[in-house]
């Protein structure tokens, strides 16, 4: 035993030793005896590791003679486990994203030892302790380590025959109503995600009353809204796009598609001319966007993401689609694609003669909104600790910002500063630091496109920021911290005076919910801008809620509970989605 440990503590003692292999910062050295900050932080690590669909997609297993071997039904367990915790940080054919490429290459000269001790103790640059850290067991990491010695397995492709067979409309365009057949002020319905159920529901913003529950995609993940309101578009991470109409009697499925594999996004065609025209959805896998018919979902196109990164210019094979917003004042949709670092403005005037602009930002892109103007595009390059702006009117990138480390805005939040005008918000997952970027470069030269101004916030884990221009608030979640107590509340800044401390509001604490993580995420305002929206959200067997905020007062105004609210998050009220108030 004694022995055995012995060996174990010298391999580690190697390892970390080495270079390090699995993380981002892996060229960094790592100094002996000094403790070096993970350059991943664990809440990252938490949420990237959120679990890919392709786990359950079956795949070649190539017989590599100078891997250690393994049974089919070894190698299946370790590719679902690989798609559930790894694929996240190091890419669906192992080549590396945010982590280290994992090729054979480079883990066969490295041998199942070494492997194992690596992936049990994990290393100070970020890769998880999988299991000291009690996620895995010596079995698993056994088989993990076996796993990524052999030819990385590649999920099938995804085209047009594929897309089409699993189309299904529901209710057809011509036996839609013609006009809302329902009592609802629909421009104030929320749609929240339920995302371990695979659902949204459809609540009342008036009477916070659930409308309907709606199947949707697996893990389903957000929701965007036509440019009239009335339909409502979901995607699941299965790549599953619903289309909910708002104007039946009950709003319910009129028609899905999967158009692809994995996918996380989806928007629609918002310019003038356009309303209610196209939908667009883009995938992880394969790494591709599909733009189709608004009323029915028939796939019309596809374009593959596959190319060259914008910095290094070396070819790359899965760059997945982050984020999607259509530009309102011309017919374009902006995709963001991650692992290149471009962003493509695209052209959907004419579908059989495409144009996309491409625009060199930086890696990864993953998650932006438009300035109050909707000229500029402001999206994280998370992994460069960097904001691109986008200019949609000159085409070009208007500027790279660095911020803090790993922005993660969401959408981001507009509104007034009464110093250096209006500015755009970003908090980070990495740090506790919130960004205001000026982005008028007219009126205010000095100030746009650099950071203003620096909040402190509660600490890092920060997901979502949201004002709305009616409120004098600003509010910032902190779901990803490791400290329940931050994890569990959220603080708000007063937009006129933002040198003062923010207040905290224990917002789980008012849920008055059972055991549970209860991670306060994703504040969301009603259409009239008075009231904000928070979820809850503890695991799929304990109790989550809904709990909203009087903006004005900041007290508690409504819980919204339900058993059927089952790991609630992204909300998305109606109005505001469609408009792209934030
Ligand atoms: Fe998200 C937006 C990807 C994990 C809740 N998420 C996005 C977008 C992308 C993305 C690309 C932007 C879509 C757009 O605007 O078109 N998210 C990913 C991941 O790859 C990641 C890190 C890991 C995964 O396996 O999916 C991930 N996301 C999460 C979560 O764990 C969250 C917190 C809970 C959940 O529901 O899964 C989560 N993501 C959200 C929400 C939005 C989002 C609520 C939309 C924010 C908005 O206001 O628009």
């Amino acid at each position: 035993m004694q022995m055995q440990r012995s060996i174990i503590m010298a391999i580690v003692a190697a390892v970390i030793a080495l270079p390090l292999m699995f993380s981002t910062a892996a060229a960094e050295q790592p100094k002996p005896k000094t403790k070096p900050k993970p350059p991943v932080s664990d809440a990252e690590i938490r949420y990237q590791a959120g679990g890919s669909p392709l786990g359950g997609v079956d795949m070649h297993q190539d017989i590599n003679p100078k891997a250690p071997p393994m049974a089919k039904a070894e190698f299946d367990r370790a590719r679902q486990i690989y798609f559930e915790r790894c694929a996240g940080c190091h890419g669906v054919l192992r080549k590396g994203a945010t982590g280290k490429p994992l090729t054979p290459d480079i883990t066969l000269a490295k041998g199942t030892e070494y492997l194992k001790v690596f992936i049990a103790y994990g290393s100070p640059a970020g890769m998880p302790n999988w299991q000291t850290s009690g996620e895995m067991t010596d079995k698993e990491v056994d088989l993990m380590a076996r796993y990524i010695q052999q030819t990385p397995p590649t999920p099938p492709e995804f085209g047009l025959p594929e897309m089409k067979a699993t189309w299904k409309v529901m209710v057809s365009a011509d036996k839609r109503p013609k006009k809302k057949m329902n009592p609802y002020n629909t421009d104030n319905i929320f749609s929240v995600t339920l995302r371990d159920t695979g659902e949204v529901a459809l609540i009342d913003g008036d009477t916070k009353k659930i409308i309907n529950i709606v199947k949707t995609g697996y893990a389903v993940h957000i929701s965007r809204l036509s440019a009239s309101g009335r339909y409502l578009y979901v995607i699941g991470r299965d790549a599953k796009v619903n289309m909910i109409d708002l104007w039946l009697e009950k709003p319910d499925n009129v028609a899905e598609v999967r158009i692809g594999l994995e996918a996380r996004s989806v928007d629609t065609s918002k310019a003038k001319g356009y309303e209610d025209k196209l939908a667009i959805a883009g995938a992880y896998w394969p790494p591709q966007y599909v733009i189709m018919k608004g009323d029915t979902l028939e796939p019309l196109k596809i374009f593959s993401t596959r190319g060259m990164t914008v910095d290094t210019q070396e070819y790359h094979p899965e760059p997945r689609v982050a984020a999607i917003v259509a530009e309102h004042l011309r017919p374009h949709f902006v995709v963001n694609v991650k692992e290149t670092g471009k962003i493509l403005m695209v052209n959907y005037k004419d579908l059989n003669a495409i144009k996309v602009t491409e625009i060199g930002a930086a890696r990864f892109l993953h998650d932006g909104g438009w300035d109050a103007t909707k000229r500029f595009f402001l999206v994280a390059a998370n992994q460069s600790n960097k904001i691109a702006v986008l200019d949609t009117v000159e085409d070009k990138l208007a500027a790279l910002i660095d911020v803090g480390k790993i922005p993660h805005p969401g959408r981001g939040a507009n509104f007034v500063h009464s110093k250096f005008g209006p500015v755009w918000a970003t908090g980070h997952l990495g740090d506790e630091t919130i960004a205001l970027i000026g982005t008028d470069p007219a009126k205010h030269k000095q100030s746009a496109w650099k950071v203003v101004q620096t909040l402190k916030g509660q600490g890092g884990g920060s997901l979502f920021i949201k004002t709305h221009p009616k409120s004098k608030n600003l509010w910032v979640d902190t779901p990803l911290n490791p400290d329940a107590k931050i994890s569990q509340s959220v603080a708000v800044y007063d937009i006129g005076n933002l040198d003062k401390a923010p207040e905290i509001l224990p917002i789980a604490e008012w849920a008055k919910v059972g055991e549970g993580a209860k991670r306060v995420v994703h504040p969301e305002y009603n259409k009239a801008g008075d009231e904000v929206w928070f979820s809850v959200w503890s695991a799929k067997n304990q109790e989550s809620a809904i709990v909203i905020v009087d903006d004005k007062t900041r007290k508690l105004k409504a819980v919204i509970k339900d058993p059927k609210l089952i790991t609630p998050t992204g909300k998305f009220n109606v109005y505001n989605t469609t408009h792209d108030i934030y």
